[in-house]
């Protein structure tokens, strides 16, 4: 029998005894088809899979290996760190040591909270935005994710008057009553949104460049209301950075648009790959939680030993000068790169990027929301993921999600991506 395809075979046995075969579901290549690759390896900008076939990564687990995969200087600092030990449920000085260098690079935020993932993050921040104000209704967009805690799975209701309904069975009607889901970059709805509940909003809370809608940046003139009238109605501004955190800048989205939140979500890039994320934001909000204020929030693996080595050894790499200059010119240069391919074969394609998070788009417009996004082509979408993937090179497999270059990526590297995706675009020429 010819050589048996490895990932079929693991995909096989992995549905058997995890729910899809995966452990998360965007893993499963249901929106695009196909077998999900299983990983062996991964160095640099690569990663191998279960035939040992060498992919250029561009998901970079969703963010988190900005360096690239097995920073030498990252790898030392996890090996000295698990033989030390792997979790105390203790405090530690390192955490210390990331809590200041998070603070240092996040002027918005006075004080910081570890914990292990995102959506932990997001959802801590929420209990934290309505503990700190006494009010019920937040106000989340159609096409940010903030995880999936119960309150944040919501689409849009009705109209403005109507509050978000669950997007996920076992979430009571209940539980998303009070979550309030408007258009992306839509100032009169937002406008409208807060004189109708203003005063009863804990807080508004937004992926300032959106990397769950592919990569759709908050116009200036948006974000910039998002700001005054959070302020205006004593609303709490919580700006979701724990994709574009220390991946589109060193200050992330907030750097970029100039607004300072109130509470900022990280995570992925400050964890380098481990489980590791945080939020944060002025003393006087974070002190109203556990064990001082009346917010609970906890959590046996928060600030684990060996994760917070792997993100600090990050940060120390990202903060060096010139990183994010020379990730941000190698990014652009796919995108251009792209762009003029598809040109060159007559495809309708647009692509944006800031620092290693770049979006690409088969249309020549750059959507401004979730709703154009979704008048993508799938077939021709799955078509270009395909082609790209059996010519080794792996991008995120749904057209929601964004792409990530790294500081391991080489000039030859983007040139053979631009090439694969030349190719595509020829083969897809109508005949
Ligand atoms: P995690 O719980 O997956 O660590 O973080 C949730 C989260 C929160 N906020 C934003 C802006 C996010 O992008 C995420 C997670 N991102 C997805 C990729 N779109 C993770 C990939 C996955 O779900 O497997």
């Amino acid at each position: 029998m010819p050589n048996a395809d490895q990932n079929d075979i693991l995909f096989e046995r992995a549905r058997a005894v995890i729910p899809g075969g995966v452990n998360s579901p965007v893993r499963a290549f249901k929106a695009v088809g196909g077998t999900p690759r299983f990983i062996r390896r991964a160095e640099g900008a690569y990663f191998w899979d279960a035939n040992d076939k060498r992919y250029i990564d561009y998901i970079g687990s969703w963010g988190p290996m900005i360096l690239g995969h097995g920073h030498p200087a990252v790898v030392e600092a996890v090996q000295k760190a698990v033989l030390e030990g792997f979790s105390y449920g203790a405090p530690t000085e390192r955490e210390i040591e990331l809590a200041e260098a998070i603070l240092a690079l996040v002027p918005s935020m006075e004080m910081v909270r570890l914990v292990s993932s995102g959506t932990e993050a997001a959802m801590s921040a929420l209990r934290l935005a309505r503990g700190a104000t006494g009010r019920k209704h937040i106000i989340k967009f159609e096409g940010c994710y903030h995880g999936h805690a119960d309150a944040l799975l919501v689409k849009a209701g009705s109209g403005l008057a109507t509050f978000g309904h669950p997007t996920s069975a076992g979430v009571p009607p209940e539980v998303t009553q009070h979550t309030l889901v408007l258009e992306y970059n839509n100032i009169a709805q937002l406008e409208e949104a807060f004189a109708l509940h203003g005063n009863d909003i804990a807080c508004l809370m937004i992926e300032a460049i959106a990397g769950n809608m592919n990569f759709v940046r908050a116009t200036p003139e948006f974000a910039k209301r998002c700001r005054d009238l959070c302020t205006q109605h004593g609303a709490l501004l919580v700006f979701d950075e724990v994709m574009t955190g220390f991946r589109v800048g060193l200050h992330g989205a907030q750097g970029v648009l100039g607004i300072t939140p109130d509470l900022t979500v990280l995570g992925k890039v400050i964890g380098g790959g481990m489980p590791l994320a945080a939020f944060g934001g002025p003393r006087a909000i974070m002190e109203q939680l556990a064990p001082l204020g009346p917010v609970y929030q906890a959590g046996t693996l928060s600030g684990n030993p060996v994760a917070t080595a792997c993100g600090l050894a990050t940060l120390k790499e990202i903060a060096k000068p010139g990183f994010y200059e020379a990730l941000s010119k190698k990014t652009q240069s796919l995108v251009e790169g792209l762009k003029a391919a598809a040109a060159a074969e007559g495809q309708p394609f647009n692509a944006d990027s800031e620092g290693g998070m770049l979006g690409f788009f088969l249309m020549n417009e750059l959507p401004q929301n979730y709703a154009t996004v979704m008048t993508t082509d799938n077939a021709k979408f799955n078509a270009l993921f395909h082609g790209l993937l059996d010519r080794g090179v792996y991008i995120a497999p749904a057209l929601y999600e964004a792409g990530f270059v790294s500081a391991a990526h080489s000039d030859e590297d983007i040139a053979a991506t631009i090439e694969a995706a030349r190719q595509i675009f020829k083969a897809s020429q109508p005949r």
